[in-house]
Protein backbone atom coordinates (compact mmCIF):
# COMPACT_ATOMS: atom_id res chain seq x y z
CA UNK A 1 0.00 0.00 0.00
CA UNK A 2 2.42 2.54 -0.77
CA UNK A 3 5.48 2.00 1.86
CA UNK A 4 8.96 0.65 1.03
CA UNK A 5 9.63 -1.07 4.80
CA UNK A 6 5.82 -1.71 6.27
CA UNK A 7 3.54 -4.24 5.12
CA UNK A 8 0.37 -5.55 6.49
CA UNK A 9 -0.85 -8.55 7.79
CA UNK A 10 -3.62 -9.45 4.95
CA UNK A 11 -1.71 -8.27 1.93
CA UNK A 12 -0.02 -10.97 -0.23
CA UNK A 13 3.81 -11.10 1.13
CA UNK A 14 2.37 -9.63 4.04
CA UNK A 15 3.87 -10.34 7.49
CA UNK A 16 1.27 -13.82 7.94
CA UNK A 17 2.34 -15.07 4.70
CA UNK A 18 5.76 -14.06 5.70
CA UNK A 19 5.19 -15.85 9.37
CA UNK A 20 4.26 -19.05 7.39
CA UNK A 21 7.13 -19.06 4.92
CA UNK A 22 10.18 -18.78 7.60
CA UNK A 23 8.41 -21.57 9.17
CA UNK A 24 7.99 -23.85 6.21
CA UNK A 25 11.66 -22.96 5.03
CA UNK A 26 13.10 -23.63 8.28
CA UNK A 27 11.25 -26.82 9.56
CA UNK A 28 14.22 -28.28 11.54
CA UNK A 29 14.72 -25.16 13.44
CA UNK A 30 11.30 -23.25 13.61
CA UNK A 31 7.58 -24.23 14.74
CA UNK A 32 4.83 -21.91 14.21
CA UNK A 33 1.88 -22.37 16.24
CA UNK A 34 -1.17 -21.04 16.04
CA UNK A 35 -2.34 -20.14 19.41
CA UNK A 36 -6.19 -18.75 18.80
CA UNK A 37 -8.31 -16.74 16.61
CA UNK A 38 -8.77 -13.04 16.58
CA UNK A 39 -12.49 -11.25 16.71
CA UNK A 40 -12.31 -11.34 12.56
CA UNK A 41 -10.73 -14.42 12.37
CA UNK A 42 -7.32 -13.87 11.84
CA UNK A 43 -4.61 -16.46 13.40
CA UNK A 44 -2.66 -15.91 16.33
CA UNK A 45 1.17 -16.87 15.61
CA UNK A 46 3.99 -17.49 17.76
CA UNK A 47 7.34 -18.80 16.19
CA UNK A 48 9.45 -21.36 18.25
CA UNK A 49 12.85 -21.07 17.13
CA UNK A 50 15.37 -23.97 18.80
CA UNK A 51 17.38 -26.54 17.12
CA UNK A 52 15.41 -29.43 16.23
CA UNK A 53 12.01 -27.13 17.01
CA UNK A 54 9.25 -29.63 15.89
CA UNK A 55 10.68 -32.45 17.57
CA UNK A 56 11.24 -30.93 21.29
CA UNK A 57 8.42 -30.53 23.75
CA UNK A 58 7.81 -26.79 23.92
CA UNK A 59 9.08 -25.34 27.18
CA UNK A 60 11.28 -27.86 28.27
CA UNK A 61 14.41 -25.75 27.47
CA UNK A 62 14.83 -22.15 29.06
CA UNK A 63 12.72 -20.19 26.91
CA UNK A 64 12.71 -16.32 26.17
CA UNK A 65 9.71 -14.42 24.61
CA UNK A 66 10.00 -11.48 22.50
CA UNK A 67 6.28 -9.98 21.89
CA UNK A 68 5.19 -6.93 19.62
CA UNK A 69 2.35 -4.84 17.94
CA UNK A 70 -0.10 -5.45 21.06
CA UNK A 71 -1.16 -1.66 19.93
CA UNK A 72 -1.98 -1.38 16.42
CA UNK A 73 -0.29 1.70 15.39
CA UNK A 74 3.11 0.80 17.30
CA UNK A 75 4.28 -0.54 13.54
CA UNK A 76 8.09 -0.15 14.73
CA UNK A 77 7.45 -2.55 17.43
CA UNK A 78 6.37 -5.47 15.06
CA UNK A 79 10.07 -4.59 12.69
CA UNK A 80 12.33 -4.50 15.41
CA UNK A 81 10.51 -8.05 16.63
CA UNK A 82 10.65 -8.81 12.64
CA UNK A 83 14.13 -8.35 12.38
CA UNK A 84 15.12 -9.75 15.66
CA UNK A 85 13.33 -12.85 14.65
CA UNK A 86 15.61 -13.18 11.39
CA UNK A 87 18.75 -12.21 13.16
CA UNK A 88 18.29 -15.83 15.07
CA UNK A 89 17.18 -17.95 12.28
CA UNK A 90 19.42 -16.24 8.84
CA UNK A 91 22.44 -16.76 11.75
CA UNK A 92 21.84 -20.26 12.24
CA UNK A 93 21.10 -21.05 8.40
CA UNK A 94 24.86 -18.84 8.14
CA UNK A 95 26.06 -21.40 10.31
CA UNK A 96 27.13 -17.93 12.80
CA UNK A 97 28.83 -19.88 15.96
CA UNK A 98 27.33 -17.56 18.97
CA UNK A 99 23.65 -18.48 17.14
CA UNK A 100 24.00 -22.12 16.72
CA UNK A 101 25.24 -22.37 20.08
CA UNK A 102 22.66 -20.31 21.72
CA UNK A 103 20.14 -22.05 20.08
CA UNK A 104 20.88 -25.65 20.87
CA UNK A 105 20.16 -24.66 24.81
CA UNK A 106 16.97 -21.94 24.59
CA UNK A 107 14.33 -21.81 22.72
CA UNK A 108 13.13 -18.46 21.70
CA UNK A 109 9.39 -17.48 21.07
CA UNK A 110 8.39 -14.81 18.52
CA UNK A 111 4.81 -13.09 18.61
CA UNK A 112 5.27 -10.61 16.42
CA UNK A 113 2.08 -9.24 15.69
CA UNK A 114 -0.02 -9.57 19.03
CA UNK A 115 -3.05 -7.84 17.58
CA UNK A 116 -3.45 -8.85 13.96
CA UNK A 117 -6.81 -7.39 13.76
CA UNK A 118 -6.02 -3.77 14.70
CA UNK A 119 -2.47 -3.71 13.06
CA UNK A 120 -4.54 -4.59 9.49
CA UNK A 121 -7.29 -1.72 10.50
CA UNK A 122 -4.24 0.73 10.92
CA UNK A 123 -3.75 0.14 7.12
CA UNK A 124 -7.14 -0.13 6.02
CA UNK A 125 -8.84 2.69 8.33
CA UNK A 126 -6.92 4.09 10.58
CA UNK A 127 -3.68 4.64 11.16
CA UNK A 128 -3.73 5.94 14.98
CA UNK A 129 -6.16 3.25 16.06
CA UNK A 130 -4.83 1.69 19.30
CA UNK A 131 -6.78 -1.49 20.30
CA UNK A 132 -7.90 -4.56 19.56
CA UNK A 133 -11.33 -4.70 16.92
CA UNK A 134 -14.01 -6.34 19.90
CA UNK A 135 -17.36 -5.09 18.86
CA UNK A 136 -18.18 -3.45 22.01
CA UNK A 137 -21.68 -2.52 20.82
CA UNK A 138 -22.39 -5.36 18.58
CA UNK A 139 -22.89 -3.30 15.65
CA UNK A 140 -21.81 -5.47 13.38
CA UNK A 141 -18.79 -2.17 12.24
CA UNK A 142 -15.93 -0.72 13.95
CA UNK A 143 -16.25 2.63 15.64
CA UNK A 144 -14.55 4.80 18.52
CA UNK A 145 -16.85 2.86 20.98
CA UNK A 146 -15.18 -0.64 19.82
CA UNK A 147 -11.97 -2.23 20.76
CA UNK A 148 -10.17 -3.45 24.07
CA UNK A 149 -6.64 -2.66 24.95
CA UNK A 150 -4.81 -5.54 24.88
CA UNK A 151 -2.13 -4.51 27.66
CA UNK A 152 -5.16 -4.24 30.34
CA UNK A 153 -6.71 -7.04 29.63
CA UNK A 154 -4.59 -9.55 31.71
CA UNK A 155 -6.02 -10.99 34.43
CA UNK A 156 -3.59 -9.55 36.72
CA UNK A 157 -4.98 -6.55 39.38
CA UNK A 158 -7.28 -6.51 36.19
CA UNK A 159 -9.13 -2.91 37.14
CA UNK A 160 -6.96 -2.35 40.48
CA UNK A 161 -8.28 0.30 42.05
CA UNK A 162 -9.66 1.37 38.47
CA UNK A 163 -6.36 3.27 37.98
CA UNK A 164 -4.39 3.07 34.77
CA UNK A 165 -7.12 1.38 32.73
CA UNK A 166 -11.31 2.34 32.26
CA UNK A 167 -14.17 0.83 31.92
CA UNK A 168 -15.39 2.86 29.74
CA UNK A 169 -15.59 1.06 25.40
CA UNK A 170 -14.77 4.38 24.56
CA UNK A 171 -11.71 4.91 25.90
CA UNK A 172 -8.23 4.03 24.49
CA UNK A 173 -7.27 2.15 27.71
CA UNK A 174 -10.58 0.05 27.99
CA UNK A 175 -9.72 -2.73 30.09
CA UNK A 176 -12.88 -4.96 28.07
CA UNK A 177 -15.76 -6.70 30.26
CA UNK A 178 -13.55 -9.36 32.42
CA UNK A 179 -10.24 -10.32 33.02
CA UNK A 180 -8.86 -12.19 30.41
CA UNK A 181 -11.99 -11.65 28.06
CA UNK A 182 -9.64 -11.25 24.50
CA UNK A 183 -8.79 -13.94 22.50
CA UNK A 184 -5.68 -11.86 22.28
CA UNK A 185 -5.10 -12.15 25.69
CA UNK A 186 -5.93 -15.71 26.24
CA UNK A 187 -3.25 -16.56 23.52
CA UNK A 188 -0.15 -14.75 24.45
CA UNK A 189 -1.09 -15.75 29.18
CA UNK A 190 -1.37 -19.29 27.97
CA UNK A 191 1.83 -18.96 25.71
CA UNK A 192 3.32 -17.76 29.33
CA UNK A 193 1.40 -20.07 31.63
CA UNK A 194 2.73 -23.11 29.44
CA UNK A 195 6.41 -22.14 28.42
CA UNK A 196 6.96 -20.10 31.41
CA UNK A 197 9.73 -17.86 29.73
CA UNK A 198 13.17 -16.82 31.83
CA UNK A 199 12.52 -13.39 29.83
CA UNK A 200 10.20 -11.51 28.00
CA UNK A 201 10.64 -8.38 26.12
CA UNK A 202 7.18 -6.95 25.11
CA UNK A 203 8.04 -4.29 22.26
CA UNK A 204 6.02 -1.22 22.61
CA UNK A 205 6.22 2.90 21.38
CA UNK A 206 7.09 5.40 22.13
CA UNK A 207 9.35 7.13 24.47
CA UNK A 208 12.52 5.62 24.63
CA UNK A 209 11.65 3.36 28.15
CA UNK A 210 12.87 0.48 29.40
CA UNK A 211 10.20 -0.12 32.12
CA UNK A 212 9.54 -3.30 34.26
CA UNK A 213 6.69 -3.96 37.05
CA UNK A 214 5.12 -3.69 38.28
CA UNK A 215 2.76 -1.28 36.72
CA UNK A 216 -0.14 -1.75 38.90
CA UNK A 217 0.99 -0.04 41.87
CA UNK A 218 4.30 2.25 43.08
CA UNK A 219 6.96 0.46 44.80
CA UNK A 220 6.19 -2.56 44.55
CA UNK A 221 8.88 -5.29 45.09
CA UNK A 222 9.75 -5.77 41.73
CA UNK A 223 11.55 -2.36 41.20
CA UNK A 224 14.47 -3.27 43.08
CA UNK A 225 14.48 -7.00 41.78
CA UNK A 226 18.49 -6.63 40.96
CA UNK A 227 17.39 -9.02 37.66
CA UNK A 228 15.51 -6.10 36.00
CA UNK A 229 18.20 -4.06 37.02
CA UNK A 230 21.21 -6.20 36.10
CA UNK A 231 19.93 -6.63 32.24
CA UNK A 232 18.08 -3.21 32.28
CA UNK A 233 20.90 -1.14 33.30
CA UNK A 234 20.52 2.30 34.89
CA UNK A 235 19.78 5.66 33.52
CA UNK A 236 23.50 6.53 33.58
CA UNK A 237 24.29 3.06 32.28
CA UNK A 238 20.96 1.88 30.17
CA UNK A 239 21.03 -1.12 28.54
CA UNK A 240 19.31 0.17 25.42
CA UNK A 241 21.61 3.47 24.55
CA UNK A 242 19.39 6.73 24.65
CA UNK A 243 16.62 4.67 27.06
CA UNK A 244 15.37 5.23 30.38
CA UNK A 245 15.38 2.20 32.68
CA UNK A 246 12.77 1.76 35.59
CA UNK A 247 9.70 0.64 37.54
CA UNK A 248 7.18 1.50 35.04
CA UNK A 249 4.26 2.33 37.49
CA UNK A 250 6.98 4.87 38.75
CA UNK A 251 8.77 5.74 35.73
CA UNK A 252 5.77 6.39 33.13
CA UNK A 253 2.11 5.97 34.98
CA UNK A 254 0.42 3.47 36.47
CA UNK A 255 -1.41 0.73 35.02
CA UNK A 256 -3.54 -3.03 35.21
CA UNK A 257 -4.28 -5.54 33.99
CA UNK A 258 -0.78 -5.41 31.82
CA UNK A 259 1.18 -8.11 30.24
CA UNK A 260 4.58 -8.03 32.25
CA UNK A 261 2.64 -8.21 35.68
CA UNK A 262 1.22 -11.13 34.52
CA UNK A 263 4.46 -12.76 33.44
CA UNK A 264 6.46 -12.02 35.95
CA UNK A 265 3.50 -12.66 38.93
CA UNK A 266 2.26 -15.54 37.34
CA UNK A 267 5.56 -17.11 35.30
CA UNK A 268 8.41 -15.49 37.25
CA UNK A 269 9.35 -14.16 34.20
CA UNK A 270 11.85 -11.00 34.18
CA UNK A 271 9.74 -9.19 31.77
CA UNK A 272 10.47 -6.09 30.04
CA UNK A 273 8.77 -3.12 27.91
CA UNK A 274 10.72 -1.23 26.08
CA UNK A 275 9.16 1.50 24.64
CA UNK A 276 10.93 2.14 20.96
CA UNK A 277 12.03 5.88 19.86
CA UNK A 278 10.35 7.81 17.62
CA UNK A 279 12.96 7.71 14.68
CA UNK A 280 12.92 11.58 14.06
CA UNK A 281 11.47 14.27 16.77
CA UNK A 282 7.82 14.46 16.45
CA UNK A 283 7.04 11.53 14.81
CA UNK A 284 5.19 10.03 17.76
CA UNK A 285 3.68 6.75 16.75
CA UNK A 286 4.59 7.11 13.20
CA UNK A 287 7.73 5.96 12.74
CA UNK A 288 9.03 7.05 9.41
CA UNK A 289 8.79 4.47 6.86
CA UNK A 290 12.61 4.63 5.91
CA UNK A 291 14.38 1.86 5.85
CA UNK A 292 18.12 3.13 7.05
CA UNK A 293 16.16 4.49 10.31
CA UNK A 294 14.13 1.43 10.95
CA UNK A 295 17.26 -0.78 10.74
CA UNK A 296 19.03 1.77 13.22
CA UNK A 297 16.69 1.05 16.30
CA UNK A 298 16.71 -2.80 15.47
CA UNK A 299 20.56 -2.82 16.05
CA UNK A 300 20.41 -0.27 18.95
CA UNK A 301 18.01 -2.64 20.85
CA UNK A 302 19.93 -5.73 19.35
CA UNK A 303 22.56 -5.97 22.24
CA UNK A 304 19.84 -6.39 24.77
CA UNK A 305 17.85 -8.70 22.91
CA UNK A 306 20.53 -10.98 23.14
CA UNK A 307 21.66 -10.45 26.66
CA UNK A 308 18.16 -12.11 26.98
CA UNK A 309 18.46 -15.05 24.75
CA UNK A 310 22.34 -15.48 26.18
CA UNK A 311 20.87 -15.29 29.94
CA UNK A 312 18.49 -17.45 30.00
CA UNK A 313 20.51 -20.62 30.70
CA UNK A 314 21.31 -19.05 33.88
CA UNK A 315 18.94 -16.24 34.71
CA UNK A 316 20.15 -15.54 38.22
CA UNK A 317 23.71 -15.11 36.68
CA UNK A 318 22.61 -12.57 33.81
CA UNK A 319 25.11 -12.41 30.80
CA UNK A 320 24.81 -8.26 30.71
CA UNK A 321 24.83 -6.85 27.04
O1 LIG B 1 0.29 2.07 28.25
C1 LIG B 1 0.89 1.08 27.79
O2 LIG B 1 0.36 0.00 27.63
C2 LIG B 1 2.37 1.21 27.43
N1 LIG B 1 2.61 2.47 26.75
S1 LIG B 1 2.03 2.73 25.23
O3 LIG B 1 2.28 4.13 24.89
N2 LIG B 1 2.85 1.85 24.20
O4 LIG B 1 0.66 2.38 25.19
C3 LIG B 1 3.20 1.22 28.70
C4 LIG B 1 2.98 0.10 29.64
C5 LIG B 1 4.02 0.10 30.70
N3 LIG B 1 3.49 -0.05 32.02
C6 LIG B 1 3.23 1.00 32.85
N4 LIG B 1 3.52 2.21 32.56
N5 LIG B 1 2.71 0.74 34.06
ZN1 LIG C 1 1.89 0.31 23.28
Amino acid sequence: AGFTVYRSWDEPGGIRAELFDVARNNPNLVKLVVLGRTHQGRELIALKVTQGAPGIRDGSRPAVLYSSLQHAREWISLEVNRRLLHHFVDGFRANDPAVKNLLKSTELWFVVAANPDGYQYTFTNERLWRKNLRDNDGDGQISAVDGVDPNRNFDEHWGYDNEGSSPDPFSETYRGPAPASEPETRAMAGLIDRIKPKFQSNLHSFGQWLLYPQGWQVGTPDADNPLYVALGGTDANPAIPGFNPGQSADTLYVTNGETTDYADTNAGTVSYTPELGEGIPGAGFVFPDDEALIQAEFLKTLPFHLGLARSAVNPTAPVSP
